[in-house]
């Protein structure tokens, strides 16, 4: 087979049913191996940005790697922002692409797409970067990339091949992919000392984050044998569903920070409490004295030097939550108590309504929205709101940037998820700035028929950004008005359906009849420039 060849091969042996991917030189025979391949839906995008996106999107929606291929140099570089907030939600992407002639590697003579230092630019912003130079090792070198890719804090990697290397035929044998990710053993030493701090501690929060994303049922244990509140910011919503008494948003879970003697961080950097709540003051490496005592679960040992909590278990979610379980259940622990955690709730959930029209258009999209629907987030002031003031029920159907911040992942994002789950409904809310980044994807929307619904939020500014320049700058607005295409009528020159609404009354029977209609379906929300509220006292706050 051809080293191509072998490359698809070795990543459907891993379980890739879907690449995403923008065909080019370097790649046309890992392209043609996917025509071959009747295994593999190649899902084609306009930009490779996109392709990024969405495999990020998929591997978010269904927890397994998402997989894309695009031409090296330019082509990777447009997919870096992709690669980048992949690695900081912690989502296993995949990235097979090519590299100049081998004769040429490293020479700089300036082959088709050839940068300076490929290798070094992926080293700096992913977790696992290979270059395959002898197709016998395909198998083994792919499966060393999805493995990485799963294992530990999940995260991006890449494979890469010579353009004449992928285009000749080898004896090459493909054998079973990984099976399942590295764990490490639980430190049950660590596990008593964590139980002795719960046994002390008479109000508890929990933390919740994108590391906890497959223990919902040992958090929720977790929670209700201890009567502890559980909160989360982006990451990890929905780990325990919102309406549950334990399960908090953020802004009640800021409200029962204030008097919190025990901290139990689950899969997360504890950024709420330690980097946003309370102050711009950061605590860089460790809890300040006098506070909450802190237990982190984290499977990455480097996580319990970077932010030194009082016990640190290195632990799976799941293990190490069920291990904390176990040990409780031994040693003992005070009762709990649900009427704070309801009182807080109460209190944050009135309090939170001042985000207007923010707060009216969430509670009216939660209402339309099924419970188990993917909400994708993005950079614009409904998004910001929604960190706290729109309810997830089930854990990954946050759909989140992180704190790469990346504007514009959230329209290509949301069109990866909806081909990882077609079978749910998928809405990505968006600014008007946001949007036209991933834009030509409405084009890979209607081609391909992915159903996602798009409203965007259409202020004709970068909202964010004007804000903090009058705010901070004498009134100096510079770059953040924006004069926008009509929406509408753009979205339709796609194919996709379209309207035009300027309330959440409006909003609703079209929502409801976009997502009934599962096309690909953009809404266009005119927003008077200037009139939203700003959202950041409960982020920061
Ligand atoms: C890749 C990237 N570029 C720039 C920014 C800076 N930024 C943050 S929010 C924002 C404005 C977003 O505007 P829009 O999408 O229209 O949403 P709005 O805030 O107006 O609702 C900008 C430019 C960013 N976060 N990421």
């Amino acid at each position: 087979m051809t080293g191509g060849e072998a490359m698809v091969r070795a990543a459907a042996a891993n379980g890739t049913d879907t690449i995403f991917g923008l065909p080019g030189a370097q790649i046309y025979p890992l392209f043609d191996a996917i025509y071959t391949d009747p295994g593999i839906r190649e899902v084609i995008s306009r930009h490779e940005q996109g392709a990024g996106y969405m495999a990020l999107g998929y591997a978010q929606a269904t927890g397994r790697p998402g997989v894309f291929s695009v031409v090296p140099g330019p082509g990777l570089l447009n997919a870096g922002a992709a690669l980048c907030t992949a690695d900081g939600v912690n989502v296993p992407v995949v990235c097979l692409t090519g590299q100049v002639m081998s004769e040429f590697l490293g020479k700089g003579r300036g082959h088709l797409h050839e940068l300076r230092n490929q290798d070094g630019y992926l080293r700096s912003i992913i977790k696992h970067v290979d270059h395959i130079s002898d197709p016998t090792n395909t198998s083994a070198q792919v499966n060393e990339a999805f493995r990485q890719a799963i294992s530990g804090r999940p995260g991006p990697a890449s494979v890469d091949m010579c353009w004449d290397t992928m285009a000749k035929t080898y004896d090459v044998e493909i054998g079973p992919g990984v099976d399942g990710a590295d764990k490490p053993e639980v430190d049950l030493d660590a596990v008593k000392d964590a139980a002795k701090l719960v046994a002390g501690a008479k109000k508890i929060l929990i933390m919740a984050g994108g590391g906890a994303r497959e223990a919902s049922a040992e958090v929720r244990e977790l929670a209700e044998m201890l009567g502890a509140a559980v909160t989360s910011f982006r990451g990890g919503r929905g780990v325990v569903a919102e309406d549950h008494a334990c399960s908090t948003s953020s802004a009640a879970g800021r409200l029962l920070w204030e008097d919190t003697d025990l901290l139990i961080g689950i899969g997360s950097r504890l950024e709420l409490q330690y980097m946003r709540w309370g102050s711009w003051e950061h605590y860089v490496d460790r809890p300040p004295e006098g506070g909450a005592k802190v237990i982190r679960i984290d499977i990455d040992p480097d996580e319990m030097t970077r932010f030194r909590p009082d016990v640190g278990v290195v632990a799976d979610a799941v293990d190490g939550t069920r291990a904390l379980l176990e040990e409780i259940g031994r040693q003992g622990h005070h009762p709990g108590d649900l009427e704070r955690i309801a009182a807080a709730k109460a209190t944050a959930g009135k309090n939170i309504r001042e985000i207007q029209p923010q707060m009216d258009y969430l509670d009216m999209m939660r209402d339309v929205l099924p419970r188990d629907g993917f909400f994708v987030e993005e950079l614009c002031q409904v998004g910001f709101a929604s960190n706290f003031g729109f309810p997830i029920y089930e854990p990954r159907t946050y759909v989140t940037t992180g704190y790469q911040g990346t504007l514009g992942y959230g329209f290509p994002t949301a069109l990866g998820v909806k081909v990882g789950r077609p079978d749910r409904a998928v809405l990505s809310i968006i600014g008007d700035g946001g949007f036209l980044f991933g834009m030509p994807e409405l084009a890979s929307a209607v081609q391909q028929d992915i159903g996602v619904v798009t409203v965007i939020f259409n202020n004709n500014s970068y909202a964010n950004v004007r804000r903090d320049q009058q705010r901070l700058y004498d009134g100096h607005v510079i770059g953040a008005e924006l004069e926008n295409p009509d929406m509408v009528k753009l979205a339709e020159s796609f194919g996709a359906d379209a309207w035009r609404v300027d309330s959440p009354a409006t909003l609703r029977p079209v929502l409801e009849k976009a997502i009934d209609n599962n096309r690909p379906a953009v809404i266009d929300v005119t927003i008077e420039r200037g009139s939203e509220t700003s959202p950041w006292k409960y982020i920061v706050g």
